[in-house]
């Protein structure tokens, strides 16, 4: 089967060594450059879990802006090319973010991203590792030939229920470095914690139909405004997205 038949069959396709050595080095090094700038909310996006006595990163969103390297990588070449083809149409980046699942680090309860993404009809993402991911350091898993269904049995979290999410035929999704994995956001995933000593970092670009509209800033002024508004409330739930899939634990306030 080509690419393009395993995307249309499973709603996800794997392109080991997407990356070269080289450019998945860079990556390595952007990631890490960026895992460490000072928590600016005018800027990043950083989010924070409680792991232990410390809160570490779990994620940070809206970077291009602050990266040459990696807003080349997202928004020309073959990130967005192989999108497109995918797609069957070109494409424009929605959002981007780095999952840093440090060890001890939260997974992500069954879900499909499509609730946490307004505005846009047709997406795709394309996650790539960072580090290998494995089910020990918690790599993804997909339940294949459900992203036709739409929204499967949502809870009041956005996610979907548990007792369906149990009765799913789940696929763990290994990946080595530089690997690429494109999926559809109708297709339901999750991902358990990472039990290692290591952390498992892996990137996550998002892009819709080009005929919907550039829509990031969009997306990311909402997100804000959400977060401010989660912030006021005390609302625990909303910490990484609009859905509540993460599990990690909320920062301590010092
Ligand atoms: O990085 C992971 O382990 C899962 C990420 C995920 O499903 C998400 O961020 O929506």
């Amino acid at each position: 089967m080509d690419h393009l038949e395993t995307w249309e069959q499973k709603g996800y396709v794997q392109f080991p060594g997407f990356l070269s050595e080289t450019e998945t080095n860079d990556l390595k090094e952007w990631v890490e450059q960026i895992s460490s700038w000072p928590p600016d909310p005018e800027k990043w996006m950083h989010h924070f879990e409680q792991i232990g006595p410390i809160a570490r990163p779990a994620r940070t969103e809206y970077i291009i802006d602050f990266h040459d390297g990696l807003r080349r990588l997202l928004t020309t070449g073959k990130v967005p090319e192989t999108a497109g083809s995918l797609l069957g149409q070109p494409v424009v980046l929605y959002k981007e973010k780095i999952n840093y699942k440090y060890p001890g680090g939260g997974g992500y309860a069954a879900h499909q991203d499509a609730p946490a993404y307004e505005f846009v009809k047709l997406h795709i993402t394309c996650s790539i590792a960072i580090h290998d991911a494995t089910p020990e350091n918690g790599c993804l898993y997909f339940a294949p030939e459900l992203h036709r269904e739409g929204l499967i049995h949502l809870n009041d979290q956005g996610c979907i229920e548990e007792s369906k999410a149990k009765s799913l035929n789940w696929e763990p999704i290994p990946m080595k470095a530089g690997d690429a994995l494109f999926f559809s956001s109708y297709a339901p995933h999750y991902s358990p914690s990472n039990q290692t000593d290591q952390s498992r970092r892996t990137l996550y670009l998002t892009y819709n139909a080009l005929a919907e509209g550039d829509l990031r800033e969009s997306y990311y002024a909402d997100k804000r405004q959400a977060f401010a508004d989660a912030e006021k409330t005390g609302d625990q739930r909303m910490r990484v997205s609009k859905i509540g899939h993460f599990n990690g634990k909320p920062p301590e306030q010092s």
